[in-house]
């Protein structure tokens, strides 16, 4: 008998630690501000509201130099989504002394044919900024936005960017660390062009490999 009511409490016991672990992953899950101390780990799994939410597989950056060349295209990729394999990250490799003219597509790559998630940050330019952090000895390297709302949306109040295309500066002194895309969704936060919100719809970093 004792031994009985012994087995039930455990498990009574243990539940309550599985639960008290459950509720600390979801804690850690909602921690993805691209500011904040937290690891980047791809897409986050908040709700947009019905109909919006969307899984984002993978990241795509085209880099063309602007003084003429071939385009370069790297790909962050996690197709299992959030968890599970680890993402299938390409290093970017550049040139130092290069402007190079950016853009940026994300996909859906589960569906067949793959979802362009692109159109839709479009559709929502309002709602929608990209940001670039240029990391380690990448910093000196800059970012610069190469688009407006107004470029996808008829654009109301202030014409803020998206970042859907940019342009990265690789200055002579450039040299390799690492870059940071964010996709800052604005739900509640006001979108004001210069702050990221604290709604992140992926989050990703590249190694990035500077030639002298
Ligand atoms: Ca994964």
């Amino acid at each position: 008998m004792f031994r009985h009511r012994w087995n039930v409490l455990s498990i009574l016991t243990a539940a309550v630690f599985v639960s008290a672990a459950l509720t600390f992953a979801c804690a850690d899950d909602e921690d993805t501000s691209p500011t904040g101390p937290s690891e980047p780990n791809g897409q986050d799994e908040d709700d947009h509201g019905p109909g919006e939410e969307e899984l984002i597989t993978t990241l795509e950056i085209t880099l063309t130099p602007s003084g003429g060349g071939a385009p370069y295209t790297v790909r962050w990729r996690d197709l299992d989504g959030l968890g599970g394999n680890h993402p299938v990250v390409d290093r970017i490799e550049l040139d130092a002394g290069t402007v190079y003219n950016g853009t940026v597509r994300v996909l859906n790559e589960t569906e067949s044919p793959p979802e362009n998630i692109t159109e839709e940050v479009e559709e929502e330019a309002e709602a929608h900024q990209f940001f670039y952090a240029t990391l380690g000895g990448f910093s000196p390297a800059s970012v610069t936005y190469a688009d407006k709302e107004s470029d996808y949306v008829t654009n109301s109040g202030a014409d803020h960017p998206v970042g859907i295309a940019f342009t990265l500066s690789v200055p002579e002194n450039a040299a390799n660390g690492e870059l940071r895309v964010t996709l800052s969704h604005y739900d509640d936060t006001p979108k004001d062009g210069v702050n990221p919100s604290d709604e992140t719809d992926i989050d990703v970093i590249f190694q990035v490999f500077v030639r002298p």
